[in-house]
């Protein structure tokens, strides 16, 4: 279904769920691959750029926090829903109405006898009972295709092969219908919107007067449906779509777009040429298909442990080179915040592992969020030097701190002393636990301190004796 649409954008999913980072140029690289694939989709080129700018705009307004690629996939996911239709729409059948009677037009093979059939089905599925009558006197085969779909859909067919007036046909088989919850009625098409099917189109409806009428177009001229939607609700009040041949084309895109813009909710789509290939229309649904958000869920926690790993091997570089900033510091306890238990997020983190359990560190990473604003504020006035090596800072870079950011001088100290213990532990843990030699890396990434010798315990204690 969709397939060559929804591969391209599945591409740009694919893209989001893979980057590393979440920056611009990502958020960039997504807006063109998506314009990309709307124009690939016969998406008008106006259109596309709109869909690009609008994203564009709400990408640097809403991007925010931890969660951005769930935030850029959601910001995707409702902005195709918005074009691709929004509401779901249903053809109020009237159960007490018998029969119910849906007319199908359109131009010439664009489905309207399979879509007949289809749909006939689909209601027949849904208990009602329903029958099909051919009106489409202009093709010679159309009464025996449509007997063949309706045999297929096990529908009782009304056809007559001889008689060539729409209305005499109408006329012959009028009692019989009555039997049924829906009538469909295949029509006849033409290659163009001219005034001879306006008028026979006019005619059959002051006759037959169908409760519905459902416009039929094929889904793979893409753009040019617009036209077909225009001209079709100039002639007849249309009160739906069935947009057929779905399925291999990349054009799908195109074609829902326009019968979105011209208001002309699409009911139905046609995904093959089997009697069981249509789906009720759900703009939700699609996309999320369309999108394989099913899958993609899966992708971006994959994802996630990838990047993890990624980041995990350089900052697992950076510690055994002996650095770790206050930034790091900052954002190793803003990113673990808020993400689930501390023991398990600090197994993660290279060296955190040997601080899991430890009730001062759990503290630490509980941190109140308006105390990690304060410290933001105080990190982000600091000098590259100071952020690199805080052993340079004195009262006076503290003061001049504390007066940039408006945070009290204490506050500077307390974090600067954190970061220091902080440092000072997980770089050991990182370069192989030198001061710690002998002690079981895993038991003490457990904080499992039992059963250990009392030497060792000293050493650890002697690590922890700055913490209070
Ligand atoms: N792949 C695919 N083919 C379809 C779909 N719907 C219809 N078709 C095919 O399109 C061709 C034309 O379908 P018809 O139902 O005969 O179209 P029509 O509008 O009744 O044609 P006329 O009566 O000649 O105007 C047939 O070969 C169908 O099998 C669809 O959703 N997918
Ligand atoms: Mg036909």
């Amino acid at each position: 279904m969709l397939d060559k649409f929804g591969s391209t954008l599945k591409n740009v999913m694919n893209k989001i769920a893979n980057a590393v980072f979440v920056d611009k140029k990502l958020i960039e690289d997504v807006i063109k691959q998506l314009q990309r694939s709307l124009i690939e989709a016969d998406v008008d080129i106006s259109i596309a750029r709109e869909i690009s700018e609008k994203l564009r705009k709400k990408a640097s307004e809403n991007i925010r926090g931890l969660e951005k690629k769930e935030q850029i996939v959601d910001l995707l996911y409702r902005e195709l829903i918005e074009i691709l239709g929004k509401d779901y729409y249903e053809l109020e059948i009237n159960k007490d109405k018998k029969p119910f009677k849906i007319m199908l037009v359109g131009l010439y093979g664009v489905g309207k006898t399979t879509s007949a059939a289809k749909i006939g089905f689909y209601y027949s599925k849904r208990g009602y009972k329903v029958a099909l009558l051919g009106l489409d006197v202009h093709r010679p085969a159309a009464p025996e295709q449509l007997e063949q779909m309706g045999k297929k859909a096990n529908l009782t067919v009304f056809v007559d092969k001889d008689e060539k007036n729409p209305l005499a046909i109408y006329e012959k088989f009028k009692d019989k219908l009555l039997k049924f919850d829906i009538v469909l009625i295949d029509s006849a098409g033409r290659d163009v919107l001219n005034n001879e099917l306006i008028n026979e189109i006019k005619l059959v409806h002051e006759i037959v007067k169908p409760d519905k009428i459902i416009l039929t177009i094929a889904g793979d001229i893409g753009k040019a449906a617009k036209k077909q939607a225009e001209g079709f609700a100039k002639a007849c009040k249309i009160n739906g779509v069935m947009l057929t041949r779905l399925d291999g084309t990349a054009k799908g895109g195109g074609a829902l777009i326009s019968c979105s813009e011209t208001k002309s909710p699409v009911i139905f789509i046609g995904t093959g040429e089997k009697i069981n290939d249509i789906e009720s229309y759900d703009p939700e649904a699609f996309v999320s298909r369309l999108l394989g958000m099913g899958d993609l869920n899966l992708l971006l926690e994959k994802a996630k442990l990838a990047i993890e790993e990624k980041q995990q091997k350089k900052m697992q570089d950076r510690l055994e080179e002996g650095k770790f900033t206050l930034s790091d510091m900052y954002d190793q306890i803003k990113a673990m915040q808020g993400m689930g238990p501390l023991n398990k997020l600090s197994e993660l983190i290279p060296g955190l592992s040997a601080l899991s359990g430890k009730k001062d560190f759990s503290k630490l990473f509980n941190a109140q969020e308006d105390k990690m604003k304060r410290w933001k504020y105080a990190i982000d006035s600091m000098t590259p030097l100071e952020k690199e090596n805080p052993e340079v800072m004195n009262s006076s870079r503290i003061s001049r701190i504390s007066k940039g950011s408006n945070v009290p001088a204490s506050e500077i100290k307390e974090l600067i002393n954190q970061h220091k213990i902080m440092k000072d532990l997980i770089i050991q843990q990182a370069q192989g636990m030198k001061g710690l030699q002998g002690i079981d890396p895993e038991k003490l990434a457990r904080g499992d301190l039992q059963g250990m010798k009392k030497k060792d315990l000293m050493k650890i204690a002697k690590k922890f004796k700055g913490m209070k």
